[in-house]
């Protein structure tokens, strides 16, 4: 900014609703007749635009050499814009689900949720999963909803206790700025009858003397 004051010296300083204000000053402090004033941030801990996204502030020009005093006073007003300062923040540091071994494809296992302090893209969020057994499932990327991912027709057995009884898995969340945060997920799978009882042979023989009290085969 320029200030002008034929012949007069004055100090500059800055307030808010009259009492001093740390988050801007400006330079130089004092001139004489005019000067270019340079507004700037003295306090860069509260440029926060998740608490304030703008600053109403005065500068005061006051002479000093003269009986006077006189002063005069420019309002500014700085609007902070976002910046993706946050990363998304899951509602849970893990996420343990149990669902039944051989659930059908679309099962729902559970959901996951988590917010970002940021605006706009810089707060929208992205979900996806990732881990050895990740195929297995799938995650919406906007709702956080895990769905069981199988296809019936060539994997009977993904979901398969004996294989796999729990899963450790890893939830991302990535806002629209790329920052990204990680929690663990747990499926186990509960245990089914699934087995039906097979013998290993069809047509077992055995022989006895007559007379016998009792008759031993193993059956297996
Ligand atoms: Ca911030
Ligand atoms: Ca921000
Ligand atoms: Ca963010």
């Amino acid at each position: 900014i320029r200030m002008k004051k034929d012949n007069s010296v004055f100090n500059l300083t800055v307030s808010q609703n009259g009492s001093t204000f740390g988050v801007f000053d400006v330079s130089p402090t004092s001139a004489t007749g005019s000067a270019t004033v340079s507004v700037r941030v003295a306090d860069s801990s509260q440029l926060d635009y998740e608490t304030v996204k703008s600053f109403v502030f005065e500068i005061v020009a006051r002479e000093t050499k003269t009986a006077a005093k006189l002063s005069s006073t420019a309002t500014f007003t700085v609007f902070l814009l976002d910046a993706n300062d946050n990363a998304p923040e899951f509602n849970q540091s893990k996420y343990t689900y149990s669902i039944p071994e051989n659930s059908p494809n679309g099962t729902i296992v559970g959901q996951v949720a988590a917010t970002d302090r940021d605006s706009g893209s810089y707060g929208a969020i992205t979900f996806s999963l990732g881990g050895t057994n990740a195929n297995k499932f799938r995650i919406d990327p906007n709702t956080g909803l895990i769905r069981v991912n199988v296809n019936a027709d060539s994997d009977l057995n993904l979901l398969d206790r004996e294989t796999y009884p729990v899963m450790l898995l890893s939830v991302q969340a990535m806002d629209g700025g790329g920052l990204t945060r990680t929690v663990q997920l747990e499926i186990s799978l509960e245990d089914r009858n699934d087995k039906t009882p097979t013998f290993q042979r069809t047509v077992y023989e055995g022989s006895l003397y007559e007379n016998s009290l009792s008759f031993d085969v193993t059956v297996q």
